[in-house]
């Protein structure tokens, strides 16, 4: 099950979004073509009275003139027939921060401790990711635990992204916003 076919990706089973809700530290990051958040990446999921999840991130960003910046980016989630696949809807706090429409699939999550995000922007005539992102989350600031370590490298293998992540620094540069 390892033919990097966008389409063959599995995903978590029974996706349950309520306990996915809360504060997830970004721990690391495969960035995808273009602007992105560079560090400090901690995003927060919630659903509404509705069922519907949204859920806020931030991340430091560098904008002109070398300018560090928060980036408070809101997302909205739009369902699809696979309870782990939506469609999310972003932008950003500040007019200069870009808007999208990218998917967003949960591949793993225990809920208390680690999750893998992961969202292919372009997928390529052989039917691979030539665009995407990802997203290792940990409930805890200092990172993931030994015993999730290899759990998540043999998802990054699943997902063809193993090695092209970099670590998530957080120095609390947007702790205040
Ligand atoms: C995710 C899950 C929680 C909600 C959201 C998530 C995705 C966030 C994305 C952020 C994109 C940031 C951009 C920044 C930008 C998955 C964590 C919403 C997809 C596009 C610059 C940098 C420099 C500049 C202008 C803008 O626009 N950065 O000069």
């Amino acid at each position: 099950a390892q033919d990097c076919q966008v389409s063959n990706i599995q995903v978590m089973q029974n996706f349950d979004r309520s306990r996915y809700t809360g504060r997830w530290y970004a721990v690391a990051k495969k960035d995808p073509v273009g602007l992105f958040l560079l560090d400090n990446v901690v995003a927060r999921f919630s659903v509404d009275e509705s069922g519907k999840m949204t859920a806020t991130a931030h991340g430091r960003v560098i904008i002109l003139n070398n300018w560090e910046m928060c980036a408070n980016m809101f997302g909205t989630f739009e369902d699809t027939p696979d309870p782990a696949k939506f469609k999310m809807r972003y932008w950003g706090a500040a007019s200069y921060l870009q808007t999208g429409n990218d998917d967003h699939w949960v591949i793993d999550t225990d809920y208390d401790n680690y999750a893998i995000h992961y969202s292919c922007r372009e997928v390529d005539l052989d039917g691979t990711c030539l665009d995407g992102y990802s997203f290792i989350f940990s409930r805890h600031p200092t990172g993931l635990r030994p015993e999730d370590q290899k759990i998540v490298t043999n998802k990054k293998k699943e997902i063809c992204f193993l090695g092209k992540y970099r670590r998530v620094g957080h120095t609390g540069f947007c702790e205040s916003s």
